[in-house]
């Protein structure tokens, strides 16, 4: 199979993604194991070139804190996060225009995301042994009909999901490396977070650590 990033015929689909049905989490949808060994493979390749044009950075939150993890943004618009807010941003930090989304992880949009509309973002994030994330709502989009969709590359990560306000009971699930997750309908609303990465639980980055992406609708 040709290495470089390209649309997929349906042949080429079946060896890259694993179509069964959803595991439901909380009106979450869970693709267990989506992606094969080869597409993640192809992903990171992608990533890396990401990460060569707009460099990890390490965002502030609004009251000054350093956040754990490393990220950085394909697409037309880029999250952002320092003293100012948290808000998307058509330039990386560094004043550049951010990369396209590689045609990899947009495969991955069309063939579950179920939404009407092309992705604006792809957050990446980049989780060493010691980073997490906590709960949050994704609320800095326009137009919560739109999923957001989340693909997990690397190191297993325990994923928690709370519920529509803050608080409440929650449930985890290890997150692992090929899963996609799709947060749709209600249940886009709901927070979520990240409680930590499990060290050497996968080889798929030379380095060990894990990386998330999440693609959204910005406007
Ligand atoms: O890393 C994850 O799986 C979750 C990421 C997330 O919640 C976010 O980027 O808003």
């Amino acid at each position: 199979m040709e290495k470089s990033s390209h649309f997929l015929n349906e042949a080429e689909i079946e060896g890259f993604f694993r179509m069964a049905e959803p595991i439901n989490l909380r009106g979450m949808s869970l693709y267990d194991g989506f992606l094969s060994l080869e597409a993640q493979e192809q992903m990171v390749k992608d990533l890396r070139e990401v990460v060569r044009a707009a460099p990890l950075f390490s965002p502030i939150t609004p009251s000054g804190k350093a956040m754990s993890v490393r990220m950085t943004s394909a697409g037309r618009y880029g999250w952002v996060s320092d003293r100012k807010g948290y808000r998307y941003s058509e330039t990386h930090p560094d004043g550049g225009p951010w990369p396209a989304i590689p045609q990899s992880v947009l495969n991955v949009w069309e063939k579950v995301s179920g939404a009407s509309r092309s992705p604006e973002c792809c957050l990446v994030n980049f989780y060493d042994e010691t980073a997490k994330m906590g709960m949050h709502q994704d609320r800095d989009e326009q137009d919560f009909s739109q999923p957001v969709l989340s693909i997990s590359l690397g190191d297993d990560a325990l994923f928690r999901v709370g519920n529509l306000t803050r608080g409440g009971k929650t449930e985890s699930v290890w997150l692992r490396s090929g899963d996609v997750l799709v947060m749709g309908g209600e249940a886009r609303r709901l927070y979520h977070g990240i409680d930590r990465v499990k060290p050497n639980s996968s080889t798929l980055l030379p380095k060990g650590g894990r990386i998330n992406l999440t693609l959204r609708v910005v406007t």
